[in-house]
């Protein structure tokens, strides 16, 4: 069954800037995550971004643990944007051509983890349109106030905020928006959250006793491919659909369409 969004849920992205899908990964793609991303974090790949206030020192109390990018490090991971649910769904969101634009994760361990700042993703990416661009975020885990859950500013996508260096984090900048507006994001795991580019968004600090982890993938319009700063590369963004889209063989030089749903049974196996 393709995906479809209502166009109660098209409207509310074109209007609002995001729109939420409490059971958009089933529960054995969910099982599947969890397992890759314990491998990676056994692997130690995932790194502390957090700083205890000046920027550079990494915090020794807190953690924000972040992989950026995925795909080089985890073929289950490459294999998760080319799932034919998430092209057809970013596609009713921005349009053909699809272009994945960049891969990441970011985990929160238990007690100790700390949010990633107030942004507009389009700080970083400086499409002319913020609608042209979204973010797919993954609930890896159950995702919750108390956890520190994904909060965004509805119709924030209208406004630019002035961004300055996060001094809590090592590479991030953040923004101060108005946080009366603030809309929490509660979802199960599995939950999918798109938001477009220009919306201001934030995690906060997670204080239970289980980790929690999103995973944040960010995809293009191909009108704005050459204009779209950071991310993957230019001619290094996979074509997700459209007359250039070859399956990942362009980009990545093997073909990935068609695998994700081998790749989840593997992970279980
Ligand atoms: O999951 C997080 O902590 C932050 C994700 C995020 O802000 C992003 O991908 O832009």
């Amino acid at each position: 069954m393709p995906f479809t969004f209502t166009p109660e849920q098209i409207q509310q992205f074109r209007e609002q800037g995001y729109v939420a899908v409490p059971h958009f990964w089933n529960e054995r793609e969910v099982a599947a995550m969890q397992a890759e991303l314990e491998r990676l974090k056994r692997d130690g790949l995932l790194r502390n971004v957090a700083t205890d206030g000046d920027g550079k020192t990494t915090s020794q109390e807190k953690a924000n643990l972040q992989l950026c990018p995925m795909w080089d490090k985890s073929d289950f991971f490459r294999a998760m944007p080319f799932a034919p649910k998430v092209v057809e769904a970013v596609s009713q969101l921005i349009g053909d051509p699809v272009l994945l634009h960049l891969d990441q994760v970011f985990l929160k361990p238990a007690r100790h983890g700390a949010g990633t700042n107030w942004h507009q993703d389009n700080a970083y990416f400086r499409l002319s349109d913020p609608l042209k661009g979204t973010a797919l975020w993954t609930a890896v885990h159950e995702a919750t106030v108390a956890n520190g859950t994904m909060q965004i500013i509805p119709g924030s996508f209208r406004e630019e905020y002035e961004h300055s260096r996060d001094p809590h984090s090592d590479h991030h900048i953040r923004c101060y928006p108005p946080e009366a507006r603030a809309l929490p994001i509660e979802l199960p795991a599995g939950g999918a959250l798109f938001f477009a580019y220009g919306t201001a968004h934030c995690t906060k600090a997670n204080t239970t006793d289980k980790e929690r982890a999103g995973m944040a993938l960010h995809f293009i319009n191909g009108d704005v491919n050459q204009e779209a700063v950071s991310g993957f590369a230019v001619g290094k963004r996979p074509y997700l659909s459209g007359p250039q889209a070859t399956g990942g063989l362009a980009e990545h030089g093997v073909h990935v369409a068609g695998t994700w749903d081998d790749e989840v049974e593997r992970m279980l196996s």
